[in-house]
């Protein structure tokens, strides 16, 4: 289990659990850890296989709220069991990232596989491979109780619309590719 270092942090424990089914995910579930470490909330990080470790998957969701945990970011390929599995045990909310892995087709398996889940039993389904977003949305979970994080969350928002308009600006002053044709 990796736990994320963050200096002085108000968190004294990891409040996000990410988890994937193979190390072969990481390069996408990085993303999360991204966002995580950016807004500063603790996290930890493991590998949990739904197939190939179903019960360290029990134990591993079955003591992630006692263990501190308030959000579950869990990220899967091809037949992706493991954040439905997850979330059928614990109460905590679970974030699923479909991944297009190297057993995919199209990923189109691992997106079903997350978001088709019975009544009584959510997973939040992000895009495929959008483990970003799977971070903001646990961060964003954090920010319902706590005002730092809220606070950071808004400032990002405010970053991504003057990004968008610095664009709008920079077309307008005649910067776009040759390819363009306005004619
Ligand atoms: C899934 O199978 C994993 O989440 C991964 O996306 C995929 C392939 O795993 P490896 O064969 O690379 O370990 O369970």
């Amino acid at each position: 289990m990796i736990e994320s270092e963050i200096p002085n942090s108000k968190f004294q424990i990891p409040v996000i659990g990410i988890i994937m089914g193979s190390d072969s995910d990481l390069p996408i579930m990085q993303a999360a850890a991204d966002m995580l470490n950016q807004f500063e909330i603790v996290f930890e990080l493991t590998i949990v296989s739904a197939h190939r470790t179903p019960e360290r998957m029990f134990e591993y969701a079955k003591t992630a709220k006692d263990r501190g945990l308030k959000v579950i970011i869990a990220g899967a390929g091809g037949a992706a069991h493991l954040p439905g599995m997850v979330a059928s045990i614990t109460s905590l909310p679970v974030i699923g990232v479909p991944i297009k892995s190297t057993n995919s087709t199209e990923g189109w398996d691992s997106i079903l596989s997350i978001l088709q889940m019975p009544g009584g039993v959510p997973v939040a389904t992000v895009a495929l491979n959008a483990a970003k977003n799977a971070g903001i949305l646990a961060a964003q979970i954090i920010g319902t109780f706590d005002e730092a994080v809220s606070n950071k969350i808004t400032d990002y928002k405010q970053q991504l619309e003057k990004e968008v308009y610095e664009k709008v600006q920079n077309l307008q002053s005649g910067n776009y590719p040759d390819s363009f044709d306005t004619k």
